[in-house]
């Protein structure tokens, strides 16, 4: 394979540290953009940062925000990317609510940002946009594909389908290569710990060994089609490696409800969850979707992607890593 080039923003996030993993692999340079931060540790890339054959030969960090379009023009000229990946942004759907104007810019205005200057590359490059389940929102069928009615129900899910649409306009008006990945929820160890499956599984672990006495969630009966980001990752790939640009959901096709991943995390540790777990109204959101359920029969079909493990086996690998994490701090 000749070299290839992959500029990754929001590399230091769930997904950007799987798919500059997986990216390195695969032979790879990859480019990442980070924001300039207080705290110079950024821990799901730190390993990849402190390998000396990796950082600085096949993975390279320039400073750059999304709000910042003459740096992101820079960067571009400087790395000439063959393959983009933008998965930067404000991604907390409740918090879309408390901080509406800075989410609706980071998932919104600069996806049209990155399209105008992937447009204007002297070369042709690949784009990925990190779209998401939540454009289905209050979705009038289920499982949702990709023909679905767009009818988002939060500030971040309403910045998404704008991008997603900007995405789909870019690629027939300008011929730009740009795929939509339609991604429902997918956790990891790695997951940010104020997501529902990593607030669960970290508590879990600390209730387990005896540092916390319970945990206070919101609305336990909303449903959700949780996959492993590994995978999901996998799924980004293959979307730039097909002929066509095109967009595909990519979800397990299980709904389970928020209430089942706490009843399962607990039965990890053996622990009865209704002795811990209470209903704290401060987490409920204004608006939601109850059920999103994604029917990835398309990627299955044309790129042969298929999720791996069960529901079971997410929620045991998420609370065993809590628990190892929380051994070794100790
Ligand atoms: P995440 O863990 O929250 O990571 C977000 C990344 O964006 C981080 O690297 C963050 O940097 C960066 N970022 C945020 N604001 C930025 C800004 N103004 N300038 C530059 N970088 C900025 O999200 P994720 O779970 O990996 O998700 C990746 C993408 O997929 C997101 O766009 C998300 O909305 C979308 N998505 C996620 C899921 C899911 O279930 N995980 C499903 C569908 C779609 P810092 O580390 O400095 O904060
Ligand atoms: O884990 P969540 O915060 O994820 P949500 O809102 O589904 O969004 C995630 O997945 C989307 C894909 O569908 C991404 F686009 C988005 O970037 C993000 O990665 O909440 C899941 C469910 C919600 O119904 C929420 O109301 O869990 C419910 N929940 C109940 N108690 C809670 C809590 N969510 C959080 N974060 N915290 C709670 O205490």
């Amino acid at each position: 394979m000749a070299d290839k080039i992959a500029l990754i923003t929001g590399i230091t996030g769930q997904d950007g540290s799987y798919l500059a993993e997986l990216l390195i692999q695969k032979g790879y340079t990859v480019h990442g953009i980070v924001r300039r931060t207080s705290n110079l540790l950024r821990s799901r890339i730190e390993h990849l940062r402190r390998d000396e054959n990796i950082y600085g030969k096949r993975l390279f960090l320039s400073y750059g925000d999304l709000s910042d379009s003459t740096t992101l023009r820079r960067i571009f000229r400087d790395v000439r990317p063959s393959e983009v990946y933008h998965l930067a942004g404000q991604s907390h759907v409740g918090l879309s609510f408390e901080i509406p104007e800075s989410t609706c810019d980071e998932a919104g205005m600069a996806t049209l940002r990155l399209l105008e200057i992937a447009r204007d590359q002297p070369e042709p490059l690949r784009f990925y946009h990190a779209s998401t389940s939540e454009i289905f929102g209050s979705a009038t069928e289920s499982p949702q594909n990709e023909n679905t009615p767009l009818r988002p129900s939060s500030p971040y899910g309403c910045a998404k389908a704008f991008a997603t649409q900007l995405a789909r306009v870019y690629r027939q008006a300008y011929g730009l290569f740009v795929c939509n990945g339609i991604l429902y929820n997918h956790e990891s160890p790695r997951r940010g710990e104020n997501f529902v499956t990593r607030k669960i599984t970290q508590s879990v672990a600390r209730i387990a060994r005896g540092l916390d006495a319970g945990l206070t969630l919101g609305n336990l009966e909303s449903r959700r089609d949780w996959g492993r980001a590994q995978d999901y990752v996998v799924a980004m790939w293959m979307m730039l490696q097909h002929e066509t640009p095109d967009d595909y959901v990519v979800a397990t096709g299980e709904a389970h409800s928020v209430r089942d991943f706490v009843e399962a995390a607990f039965a990890v540790v053996d622990l009865p969850w209704e002795k811990y777990v209470k209903h704290d109204p401060a987490f409920d959101r204004p608006a939601e979707p109850k059920q999103l359920v994604g029917d990835a029969s398309k990627i299955h079909k044309m790129l042969g992607w298929k999720p791996t493990g069960t529901f079971d086996q997410l929620v045991r690998e998420m609370v065993e890593a809590d628990l190892t994490a929380l051994d070794k701090s100790r």
